[in-house]
């Protein structure tokens, strides 16, 4: 089972859960910032182009959120829960997350971090603004989720906490917003004290062809 990653947000999901499950994966580097995404052999696995990807004989994923559910399943691990009910629940908040909170997190951190570290040109005020308001506003229902919850779904950790949780590392550096979320801050201080979440990297991996 190949695990196509770039050391970004979306490939952060997947691989901290592949080493929180100890997964056995082979680790494919694909260096994005030298176009490796556009390689013919990484386009017959994703044909978006994009990180992260998993090949697992003639199975073929993209979307990080995916790919976390199949490594939880595979390991049999109530990261993806058993229970449909509960499953359910993981994908309301994946879709949430989607749609609203990584949504808005993302625009942020493209306008603060990416633009200025690749040279793509002057961050947008306005374009910071509008996420910033959009992201205040879902982070606040968040933190009245996680009140009294040590876990988006309460007591177990799932792949909703590392989707919801994917751009939280670089909340400083982006000026993410979280102050006044002091439910969020707790629940992400449980979330980073799990070494695969802190480390989600692989020592060993293989470059893309
Ligand atoms: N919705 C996708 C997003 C994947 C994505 O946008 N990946 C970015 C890195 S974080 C990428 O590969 N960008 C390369 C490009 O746009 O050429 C997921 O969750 O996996």
């Amino acid at each position: 089972m190949k695990l196509f990653f770039f050391e970004t947000p979306n490939s952060h999901k997947p691989c901290a859960v592949a080493k929180h499950l100890n997964s056995p994966v082979e680790y494919v580097h694909v260096n994005i910032a030298e176009g490796q995404q556009k390689n013919p052999d990484f386009l017959a696995v994703n044909p978006n182009g994009r990180v992260p990807a998993l090949e697992d004989g003639d199975v073929k994923l993209w979307e990080s959120h995916a790919i976390m559910a199949y490594l939880a399943y595979k390991a049999g691990s109530d990261m993806w829960p058993s229970d449909p009910v509960k499953q359910i629940q993981v994908m309301k908040w994946l879709n949430w997350d989607t749609a609203h909170f990584s949504r808005h997190a993302s625009r942020i951190f493209f306008e603060n971090v990416i633009k200025p570290k690749f040279g793509l040109g002057d961050p947008v005020q306005s374009e910071i603004d509008d996420a910033t308001g959009y992201f205040k506003q879902f982070a606040t229902v968040l933190d009245d989720h996680l009140h009294g919850k040590s876990y988006i779904l309460g007591d177990s950790l799932t792949i909703a906490d590392f989707a919801i949780a994917s751009f939280l590392p670089h909340a400083e550096e982006a000026n993410i917003p979280l102050d006044g979320c002091s439910e969020l801050q707790r629940w992400y201080g449980t979330i980073s004290a799990i070494d695969a979440w802190r480390e989600p990297w692989p020592e060993e991996r293989s470059a893309a062809a």
